[in-house]
């Protein structure tokens, strides 16, 4: 769906989930004041019965002059659109309408129709409107207004612990924006009230540890409060993660933390919501949203412990005699050159889906470009050794286009624009067989993480060197290699 699809209808209430958060709120006001530039009459409401109280939000709502009204009846227009929530969902008070849309970043739970854009990776819904607008051809303008990027910003913030829950990189995107500083700096310190620090305080009290994993139940509270309770608890000398949860209403909210190279926080959130929500974010720091019990939440992290075989390359005994064979198909991959981007010295940013990586640009970097938009660096004498170069432009389209970013100004390039294609010269022969069960293998060139398998992802072994085994993604394993 596009958002000037909509500006068809004249006459729009947006609607915010009930107990608005700060999401919501600056979703609602930037849709508004596109669509009024669109000549569209467009009302923002929510129901629910609770008036805004949080002092942040209230704070927040008076220093853009956003007017929202808490309603028990909606007039007679040509759209509803709920933000941040789904048209009959359980935290949305149900108006009837002619025709609703949805733009949401919770998992879909109604039946959609054409004007339903959901994206559950996301970590906030200002970054779904912020990709919307991104989209739309008229935007650049309306997008540097201070308070459009400001509110676009805050509602990221507030969604992702204060950024520390990041997951997707549209939200990386969006947390570059330009804001307004002293105002984001006023809310951080206007963010609870007293009562809310009692829950903090209450929530610090250990509910159940399984293995070296605590869980913190909160109060029913606003979500970040979540996140500054797991910092504090990550830093309990015999605990390798944690997890603090509040039930808000329509499912339990989560922060997950890890300070241990085997558990991934991000992977962890996703296992715990996988079927009933979305987690993600990065190795220490994640979130969730989890439709489901508490009851349920014990019994999945218990579940999490038991799930995975674990191999240390090197040291985990594996019968490579009983794998098969393959070779690496003749596929062509993507190559650019780390001169043609930036001088030598530039602190640069590569961003892909799988995450942020930071370097600095030297002349005898190339940047290979993998088939699923994957980036990695490899030195010009090494990609001499392994590949050969063609002369053909490397086209291809990804969900998220790989990009780089000069750290100093900000500037953002598609790294694809200035790839060419190459051949790997020689043919990697591995050994190969598929796993039938949840795996982390630990390699012995990557010390932070693992790579994390499921039944049916293929457990491989590069066979010059045997030690040298990882996991490879089973839609990616038939894209690129080809039994002996
Ligand atoms: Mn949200």
């Amino acid at each position: 769906m596009k958002l000037s699809e909509l500006t068809a209808y004249k006459n729009i209430v947006l609607q915010m989930h009930n107990i608005p958060d700060a999401d919501t709120v600056s979703c609602a006001y930037v849709l508004q004041k596109y669509f009024e530039k669109h000549n569209c009459k467009a009302k923002i409401i929510y129901g629910g019965k609770i008036k805004i109280t949080k002092p942040s939000l209230a704070i927040f709502i008076e220093a853009l002059g956003i007017e929202v009204e808490l309603v028990s009846e909606i007039p007679d227009v040509d759209l509803l659109i709920t933000i941040d929530c789904q048209y009959g969902a359980g935290n949305v008070q149900k108006f009837p309408c002619k025709k609703f849309a949805v733009i949401d970043h919770h998992i879909s739970e109604i039946t959609e129709n054409e004007f339903c854009e959901i994206n559950p990776a996301l970590g906030s819904c200002t970054t779904l409107v912020h990709s919307m607008l991104l989209k739309e051809k008229d935007s650049a303008d309306f997008l540097k207004d201070e308070k459009i990027s400001t509110a676009l910003y805050y509602g990221l913030y507030t969604d992702t612990n204060g950024l520390a829950e990041l997951r997707h990189p549209l939200d990386r995107d969006l947390s570059e924006v330009y804001f307004d500083k002293t105002l984001i700096k006023k809310l951080r310190n206007a963010n609870l009230t007293m009562p809310e620090l009692s829950i903090v305080s209450e929530a610090l009290k250990i509910f159940e540890v399984v293995e070296n994993i605590a869980l913190f139940k909160a109060e029913p509270c606003d979500p970040n409060i979540l996140g500054f309770s797991s910092d504090i608890a990550m830093q309990v000398e015999s605990l390798d993660a944690c997890i603090v949860f509040s039930n808000i209403g329509n499912g339990l909210k989560l922060s997950v933390r890890s300070c241990s190279r085997e558990y991934m926080a991000n992977e962890l959130a996703a296992f715990l919501c996988e079927g009933f929500g979305s987690g993600g974010g990065n190795l220490e720091k994640a979130g969730g949203f989890l439709k489901n019990s508490e009851e349920y939440l014990i019994s999945r992290l218990k579940e999490y412990l038991v799930a995975f075989d674990k191999i240390y390359a090197g040291q985990t005994p594996i019968d490579f005699a009983s794998m098969k064979r393959y070779k690496k198909l003749q596929i062509p991959v993507g190559f650019a050159k780390c001169e043609d981007l930036f001088q030598d010295g530039t602190k640069i940013t590569v961003r892909t889906m799988e995450g942020d990586l930071d370097l600095i640009a030297k002349e005898n970097i190339y940047f290979m470009i993998g088939i699923e938009g994957e980036v990695y660096p490899i030195l010009h004498e090494k990609f001499e050794k392994n590949y050969i170069a063609m002369e053909d432009e490397y086209r291809q389209v990804f969900e998220y286009p790989p990009t780089v970013i000069n750290r100093l100004t900000g500037r953002k390039q598609g790294i694809s624009r200035f790839a060419k294609i190459c051949f790997p010269k020689d043919q990697k022969i591995i050994k190969a067989k598929q796993i039938e069960k949840l795996t982390k293998v630990f390699t012995y060139w990557d010390t932070e993480k693992y790579f994390s398998g499921k039944p049916g992802d293929f457990l491989t072994a590069n066979e010059t060197d045997l030690n040298d085994c990882y996991i490879v993604n089973e839609r990616i394993f038939y894209k690129t290699y080809e039994l002996i």
